[in-house]
């Protein structure tokens, strides 16, 4: 059984994830791992990747955008169809911190609604040198965005450290999601006579 299959439970769902963030963020290394539960060496996603990640509960259909430069003004078609962002910030890339934040917000402005959860992974935190959460967090302001749902965590495409855990945040967003969703009316067959 693959790594996010012992996660879940039946498939019922499908949600498609725009994943996206700089180039050599991380983004692909942490699909692969997901699919092989192993780090794999990767190479830069030109365009866009597909993955179709099957769960028994939930099949979830990534779009891993790539994150060079001349490939970022093509990512807003694609996120117009996301479910769910996944935003992926490189932790020991601290010279490009700056840009990745500016770059999330015009992600972020270019959602579809304000209701589509947002998943930041601040991954390579097996390397040595690498920015504190809290530093990630006051940069990318994100406790001033109270009107989304936002949640960040450490990864690791070389140790699977968070991997899990994201996923599993993941998966409870669209559980609680589907159990917000209005329920059909039951149908009404009064016994008693209409008053009057
Ligand atoms: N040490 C370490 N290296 C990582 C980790 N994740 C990715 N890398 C390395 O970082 C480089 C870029 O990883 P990718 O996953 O290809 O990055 P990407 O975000 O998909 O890049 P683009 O496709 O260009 O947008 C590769 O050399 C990976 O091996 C990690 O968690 N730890
Ligand atoms: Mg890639």
């Amino acid at each position: 059984m693959g790594f996010l299959a012992r996660l879940f439970g039946k498939v019922d769902r499908k949600v498609t994830i725009a994943m996206c963030g700089l180039d050599n963020a991380g983004k692909t290394s942490i699909l692969t791992f997901l699919k092989k539960g192993d780090f794999s060496e990767t190479i830069a996603t030109m365009g866009v990747n597909y993955e179709i990640l099957q769960l028994e509960k939930l099949k979830l259909s990534v779009m891993d955008l790539g994150g060079q430069e001349v490939f970022r003004q093509f990512w807003s078609a694609y996120i117009q169809k996301a479910d769910i962002l996944i935003y992926v910030v490189d932790s020991s890339d601290i010279v490009r911190l700056p840009t990745a934040k500016d770059l999330f917000m015009k992600v972020v402005r270019s959602l579809p609604n304000e209701n589509i959860p947002i998943l930041i992974l601040a991954t390579k935190q097996d390397l040595p040198q690498v920015s504190s959460l809290a530093y990630i967090i006051h940069l990318f302001q994100l406790t001033s965005m109270f009107e989304r749902t936002v949640h960040i965590q450490r990864t690791s495409a070389r140790t699977g450290l968070g991997i899990y855990e994201a996923f599993q945040w993941i998966h409870d967003q669209v559980m609680q999601a589907k159990e917000k969703r209005p329920k059909r009316k039951p149908a009404v067959h009064s016994i008693f006579p209409h008053p009057g």
